[in-house]
């Protein structure tokens, strides 16, 4: 990263061809408004006034020749007034890929350095403006899929994260505030109660647990779920994909061996985003074309999250589903699903089937899909999500975990009866953790990393 002294720019909105009626160069730091008024030609005199938050209208020009580049909107922002803190230029451009570009070249060219991967949230920390874990929202709530998952990032965004890690540190403070004043001053204190200090630190570390538990199925919201239907041709795999996405997105036909390639589908079920993946039914051919379907169907079996193991349940769950089943990864949550119960003879003894088998629908219908919904999310705990206000990212769950661990340490220090100065070391490295978490306690160097993980422009 350049020098927290210099002025960064970059494109600060998704850039693609043909698309995006706005795009937006940001540039920070000192320089901010020299590089700005460098390549910056206001319309007309009453754009030649800088007042901080005000929007200017006028054109970028190439200064040397005075070339137009690009109609502009311009926004300064003065220090600390900013995303970062400090001065920040905004320049408004047309969307697509020239015009922006060609901007941020003559911004370049003219004072500013190429910001690195996340350089203008690592200010915005440097300079207080937001902490770690809001910093790190800011790319949750970007990549948000569902709207329950961008919920989630924002109570993040507004410091839902760092106020309960600070509030957990904040006890474990005051109980090596304690100790510490004990070990100093023993003679003239009262005796500590070695159960009170435990329970305290318990209590702490049953939180911080129900923090990683929650936060595991935020991660699940957030990243969304992979899911495959697998089975025997002809059970209605390809059906059951075009119903759940409400399209006709995979060919039906009734002839077994329809499918052959992989096809997959975005949708959200339950505010979960959940990519669906239809595949070619399993069984002995003799057609190249249908094994080589057959082959990738199999290779989609351990890059999922879920497996739904569709079967017609007028046949009832057969030797070949069994067999089926005995393939499928272990590891892999599988939902047995019974199709095709519009077709099912209630009369008959083939009902029996529905009782073996709680989960029934018809692909064609729509009936039980409610319920085989509710059960796909249930077996990734994923129901009950107005509970989740709070999730650690990938990182933070990693830290919290060791701060839990230091704390076990303590509890194992505690029942050998150590002596208190014991205690203390385990006390403060779980504190420690837990800095790292909101960025109390983070080398720059660690800081660097996080931010090296962002994409540039954030
Ligand atoms: N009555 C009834 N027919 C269904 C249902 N689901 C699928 N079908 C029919 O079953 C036949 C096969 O459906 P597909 O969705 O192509 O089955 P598939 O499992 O994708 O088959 P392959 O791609 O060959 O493996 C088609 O004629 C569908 O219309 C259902 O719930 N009820
Ligand atoms: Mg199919």
């Amino acid at each position: 990263m350049s020098g927290p002294g210099s002025t960064i720019a970059a494109i600060a909105t998704a850039v693609a061809a043909g698309v995006g009626s706005v795009a937006i160069v940001r540039i920070s730091g000192p320089q901010a408004q020299a590089v700005g008024r460098r390549v910056f030609r206001p319309a007309g005199k009453r754009y030649q006034a800088w007042e901080s938050h005000r929007v200017l209208y006028g054109h970028v020009v190439e200064p040397a020749s005075g070339q137009v580049l690009d109609e502009v909107l311009l926004l300064y922002m003065q220090a600390p007034r900013s995303f970062t803190g400090e001065d920040v230029v905004e320049l408004h451009c047309h969307g697509g890929l020239v015009c922006v570009q060609r901007v941020l070249e003559q911004v370049l060219a003219n004072g500013a350095e190429a910001a690195a991967p996340g350089a203008f949230s690592q200010r915005a920390v440097l300079h207080g403006r937001l902490d770690l874990t809001q910093a790190e929202a800011v790319a949750q709530v970007i990549s948000a899929r569902s709207r329950r998952a961008a919920a989630l990032a924002l109570a993040g965004l507004n410091g839902g994260i760092y106020r309960r890690i600070e509030r957990l540190r904040q006890q474990l403070l005051e109980q090596l505030a304690h100790l510490e004043a004990h070990l100093d001053f023993e003679d003239d204190l009262p005796p500590l109660n070695p159960e009170t200090v435990k329970e305290k630190m318990q209590a702490v570390a049953e939180d911080l647990s129900r923090l990683v538990e929650d936060s595991r199925r935020g991660q699940r919201l957030q990243q969304g779920l992979r899911v495959a239907i697998i089975g025997c041709p002809n059970v209605g795999k390809s059906s059951l994909l075009n119903c759940l996405s409400g399209h006709d997105r995979a060919i039906v036909t009734d002839y077994p061996g329809t499918t052959r390639d992989i096809v997959e589908t975005e949708l959200i079920l339950g505010d979960v985003p959940i990519t669906l993946v239809d595949t070619a039914g399993i069984r002995h051919t003799s057609n190249p074309v249908e094994k080589l379907g057959i082959a990738r169907s199999r290779q989609v079996f351990t890059q999922v999250d879920v497996i739904v193991l569709l079967f017609d349940v007028n046949m009832g769950w057969s030797e070949t589903d069994q067999a089926l089943a005995n393939e499928l990864p272990e590891e892999v949550p599988q939902l047995r699903v019974g199709n095709k119960v519009d077709l099912l003879d209630k009369s008959s003894n083939q009902s029996n089937n529905l009782s073996k088998f709680p989960l029934a629908i018809s692909a064609m219908t729509g009936q039980g899909i409610e319920a085989f919904t509710q059960a796909l999310l249930n077996c990734c705990g994923l129901t009950d999500l107005e509970s989740l206000d709070t999730s650690l990212n990938r990182r933070q769950i990693s830290v919290a975990q060791k701060a839990i661990e230091s704390l076990i340490c303590l509890d194992n220090t505690a029942k050998a009866e150590l002596p208190w100065d014991f205690w203390t070391i385990d006390l403060r490295d779980a504190i420690q953790h837990l800095g790292g978490i909101t960025g109390k306690d983070v080398s720059e160097d660690i800081l660097d990393e996080i931010f090296s993980k962002f994409c540039i422009g954030k």
